[in-house]
């Protein structure tokens, strides 16, 4: 039986070395620049050219048939994708699965909506690899990951909406609620899996006092906590703050990737974390 995850390049997992994995991107596009979210992509390099270029900028998801080529032949295939709220992977890797199953009608293949994106799809990934090599059955898996996904959240901080509001990702009536397109805001992936502002934050105390707020106000003691970012201060802070609740947590911090780049810009951070 080969069993394998995949999830798409805004989980900012591009390998795992637990099991069989594949991380498909997506496509940031400026200008005459195409920037593919694999591991050629470099961000920094993205996000100065991003700084200097004044025109529009868009993103694609990954098509069927990107997910289809990344399923292999696996006979068991869990699939995480980004929130169907803002992006069609989710809905291009039902379309995947459908041609997959064509194919192989004995295979199995499982699309877990995050209803959020990076580090709470790193949350999701590493809970399906773990219950995999516990040896849960494919069916075991399905049962119970909904179950978890309860338990998880994303919260983030952002120094503007600019990139979502310009890709129409925030309603211009959620960003007109935020304040100011200018301003940093902390917020939280809600339960239908939209962007939900919870606060402007004038200065950066208040902002890291936001994002650990929110992160007690939704039960978070401890336990598993992953840092996506674009700001290596603030998360040095973050780790501190989050290890004064909790000395044990399970913290790991990384840089964000393109697409979360992208959209979350320079300065941001987003924090996935069990509660
Ligand atoms: O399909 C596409 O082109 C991708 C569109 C992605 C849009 C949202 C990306 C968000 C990235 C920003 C902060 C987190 C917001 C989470 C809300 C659920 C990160």
């Amino acid at each position: 039986m080969a069993f394998k995850i995949v999830a798409d390049s805004s989980s900012d997992l591009l390998s795992f070395s637990a099991v069989d994995y594949a991380s498909v991107p997506l496509t940031i596009m400026a200008g005459d620049r195409t920037f593919v979210d694999d591991a050629t992509l470099d961000p920094r390099e993205m996000l100065d050219y991003l700084a200097t270029y004044k025109g529009r900028s868009t993103t694609a998801c990954p098509n069927p048939d990107a997910w289809r080529a990344a399923f292999g032949d696996a006979d068991e295939v869990v699939c995480v994708t980004i929130t169907s709220n803002l992006s069609g992977a989710c809905n291009a890797a039902m379309i995947a699965r459908e041609d997959y199953l064509r194919l192989h009608p004995d295979h199995k293949v499982l699309v877990v909506d995050s209803l959020s994106t990076g580090p709470e799809m790193v949350l999701l990934i590493e809970k399906i690899a773990e219950w995999h090599l516990a040896g849960y059955t494919f069916e075991a898996i399905e049962k119970q990951i909904a179950d978890y996904q309860k338990t998880t959240h994303l919260t983030f901080a952002l120094e503007s909406l600019r990139s979502l509001v310009n890709n129409g990702r925030v309603s211009p009536a959620v960003a007109a609620l935020a304040g100011l397109l200018n301003i940093r805001i902390v917020g939280i992936a809600s339960d239908v899996g939209t962007l939900q502002p919870v606060s402007k934050c004038r200065g950066e105390k208040r902002t890291q006092q936001g994002l650990i707020n929110v992160m007690t106000e939704r039960g978070f003691k401890g336990g598993k906590v992953r840092i996506a970012h674009n700001n290596p201060a603030l998360a040095d802070i973050m780790v501190g703050l989050i290890r004064a609740i909790a000395p044990d947590a399970d913290i790991r911090v990384y840089n964000a990737r393109g697409l979360v780049s992208f959209y979350a810009e320079d300065g941001g951070i987003l924090i996935g974390y069990e509660g």
